[in-house]
């Protein structure tokens, strides 16, 4: 498809703009459901051409913010580029961006962090109030107005549903050959009406390949050619590599003993460099004809699915380097036989995890010691990204794994600690720790079971001791001795950084996180 070609209904050329223009249809105080999953398909031009009309009208006097929802993480030109001119009055439903986690943490912008595969029932349900404008990247237009969804999938369907108005934004730089590749389900309906989701494979195909939009409500179409985010990742580090170690040994085991599959189970796999090292090392080991139902598909799964590892893989975004970018574009063709890209209500969908029995690896900030997981808050008050996708899985896995290296900063902070500063996912729904020490495995035990698994596997060793004396004081002093946790000392592990040595840690996570 040429340049030229991207737009091929009629009715839509003629409403072809500049970005400037489309920026300025939307009115000030607005609900705006944008595209973008991971720094993947979201809108390049329209952000930036906002944020300058909005830094206008601030220095005017004039008051002009927005409530921004998206499908997950976006990049610079979005999230930054907004919060930079202080645009943003609500932020939903997961964020990733420096200035916005700065202004989220200062009580600058207010964020409500949701579980990924609510959001756009929340939408529905009415939860969340109404949606003004939607803004929406796609890689075509075709002649009867549908449109062909973009590097990311995320919650466009319902922004285009839902919305009073939409602009498209139109990149060329997205590329043709994803179309055919998307599975975008229509059948969803709202309680009491609802049926089963018919998808019982991750590979399966239950929808339509185009997002459909109601054309009278397009106020603006706009050209861009620009590349997605496509950060390239670290290559794994030792600790990465022992932590997916631990996990592989573990799932080798766990076929031994015939509670896994030899091809396992699909695979859940969370963002980041150690997520990333676990792929490589499954990649590399015994494994054969594994699939994946996970939310983003990085570089590590590409690898896995050209060595034939990975047979099949279901995600609603990708998040690629630029090396692994180039890659897939130039085997679009092997690529889009073997990925499907769905709405995130569906590829988080807590059914179909639990249909499928998915296996959950996902990345935290601490675990305590009975098995809570806090994966979004740095010392209980300032904001890190969000829960993600991370609840979604872990509820409804067949496995639920949580890994994290055993302390962070320099081995100033222990990320094993007696009671976590904030809990996103709590002990009934967490089944494995791993820390580059070892991997706990905490099916069927209880709590005090799991605090000496906890420390004995997975605390560093330098704070094992600490960590030990406060579970036996517990187990001596408490009133309880189901979770014995000695309540007024269990968080002064957190403030205790603050009249410690350790003072300066404690000051510069928090001075990083306002200020970064
Ligand atoms: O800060 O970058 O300033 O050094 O937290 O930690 O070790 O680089 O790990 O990038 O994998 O992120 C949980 C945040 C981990 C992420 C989290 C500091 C650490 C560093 C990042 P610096 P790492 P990662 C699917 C699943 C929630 C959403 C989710 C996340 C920074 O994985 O957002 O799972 N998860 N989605 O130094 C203080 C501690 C710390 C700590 C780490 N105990 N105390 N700081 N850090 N541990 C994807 C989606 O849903 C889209």
């Amino acid at each position: 498809m040429s340049l030229a070609d991207r737009v091929r209904n009629p009715i839509l050329k003629s409403r072809i703009m500049s970005a400037e223009a489309a920026a300025a249809l939307i009115p000030a105080g607005s609900n705006v459901g944008m595209s973008g999953f991971t720094g993947a398909g979201y809108p390049k031009a329209v952000p930036k051409a906002l944020a300058r009309r909005i830094e206008s009208l601030h220095a005017a006097g004039e008051a002009f913010r927005i409530g921004l929802w998206t499908g997950a993480s976006t990049a610079p030109e979005l999230d930054g580029a907004l919060a930079k001119v202080d645009g943003i009055e609500m932020r939903l439903p997961y964020q990733s961006d420096p200035t916005v986690r700065k202004q989220i943490n200062a009580g600058q912008m207010q964020y409500t962090d949701i579980h990924l595969s609510n959001v756009a029932q929340h939408v529905w349900f009415g939860f969340l109030g109404h949606l003004d404008v939607a803004v929406v990247e796609v890689a075509g237009i075709l002649p009867d107005g549908r449109l062909i969804p973009s590097s990311s999938v995320g919650n466009n369907k319902t922004w285009l549903d839902q919305a009073d108005k939409i602009i498209l934004e139109v990149n060329s730089m997205q590329n043709a050959g994803l179309e055919g590749m998307h599975d975008v389900y229509y059948g969803t309906q709202l309680p009491p009406h609802r049926l089963p989701i018919p998808l019982t494979q991750p590979g399966e195909r239950i929808g339509e390949a185009y997002l459909h939009c109601d054309l009278s409500k397009v106020i603006a179409v706009v050209e861009t050619h620009q590349p997605d985010r496509n950060s390239a990742f670290a290559a794994p580090d030792e600790i990465s590599q022992r932590i997916a170690g631990h996990i592989i040994d573990f799932l080798q085991q766990e076929v031994a003993r015939g509670r896994l599959p030899a091809e396992l189970l699909p695979l859940q796999s969370g963002v980041g460099n150690i997520a990333n090292a676990v792929l490589a090392g499954l990649d590399a080991g015994p494994f054969k004809n594994l699939t994946a139902y996970t939310e983003v598909l990085q570089d590590g799964m590409l690898d896995m699915l050209r060595s034939g590892t990975l047979s099949m893989a279901s995600a609603t975004a990708l998040s690629l380097s630029p090396k692994a970018m180039a890659d897939f574009n130039e085997r679009i063709d092997f690529y889009r036989e073997r990925i499907v890209l769905r709405p995130q209500e569906i590829s988080n969908h807590p059914e179909v995890i639990r249909r499928l029995g998915v296996i959950a690896m996902n990345a935290m900030i601490e675990a305590d010691i009975f098995g809570n997981v806090n994966s979004t808050h740095v010392m209980g008050s300032s904001i890190m990204n969000g829960i993600g996708g991370s609840g979604d899985f872990a509820r409804n896995a067949y496995l639920s794994i949580f890994m994290t290296p055993s302390v962070a900063k320099n081995g100033a902070v222990s990320c094993i600690v007696p009671m976590a500063s904030h809990v996103d996912h709590t002990e009934h729904d967490v089944q494995v720790i791993v820390t580059e020490q070892g991997l706990a495995d905490l099916r069927g035990l209880s709590p005090t079971q799991r605090a000496r698994l906890i420390v004995e596997k997975c605390a560093h060793p330098d704070y094992r001791p600490a960590l030990l004396d406060y579970f036996e004081r517990g187990l001596r002093d408490a009133p309880g001795k189901h979770t014995p946790h000695l309540i007024d000392e269990a968080l002064s592990w957190h403030s205790r950084y603050l009249e410690s040595g350790n003072m300066h840690a404690a000051d510069s996570l928090h001075a990083q996180l306002r200020l970064a």
